[in-house]
């Protein structure tokens, strides 16, 4: 157990369709503590580069073009065991997949626009909050 982070991004469908507020009021009340918020939009390289990792994948291109379609809020977060309590908040990958009353199970339409990102370990964390914000704008943070 120690007091970590983890980023997430309000992905455009859950924008579009005015999710935020009741997405960030599950993730408040689920105690993670918000120490970095914005609304922005990536660009092609900036989702080309935040997803490198499924490069190789055959849903890539999608992914590169739903994530920089429309604005997204991208957050640090900060709990005990943040990454792996955030995954079990967000659900599974596929919404149909997803536990009853996680976030992707509610606000999620399906594999590709699932509503929310969750880091998948400290190490991704770090560099995903370090892609997002400065360290003058994370608070609570060295
Ligand atoms: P995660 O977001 O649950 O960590 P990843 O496997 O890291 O899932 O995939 C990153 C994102 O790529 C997913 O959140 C989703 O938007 C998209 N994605 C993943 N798998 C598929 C797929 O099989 N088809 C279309 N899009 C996918
Ligand atoms: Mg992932």
């Amino acid at each position: 157990m120690s007091k970590n982070i983890t980023l997430t991004m309000l992905k455009p469908d859950a924008l579009e369709k005015n999710h935020e507020g009741a997405i960030l009021h599950q993730i408040t009340e689920s105690g993670f503590k918000i120490v970095a918020m914005k609304l922005t939009q990536l660009t092609k390289a900036d989702a080309e580069d935040f997803y490198s990792v499924h490069k190789d994948k055959p849903f890539f291109n999608d992914l590169v073009e739903f994530m920089t379609r429309g604005p997204i809020i991208a957050a640090v977060l900060q709990k005990d065991d943040a990454v792996e309590d955030f995954r079990t908040l967000i659900g599974a990958t596929n919404p149909e997949d997803a536990a009853e009353g996680t976030i992707r199970e509610k606000y999620a339409v399906s594999i590709s626009e699932n509503a929310i990102h969750g880091s998948d370990s400290d190490e991704n964390a770090a560099r995903e909050a370090a892609f997002h914000f400065s360290k003058r704008e994370m608070f609570s943070l060295q």
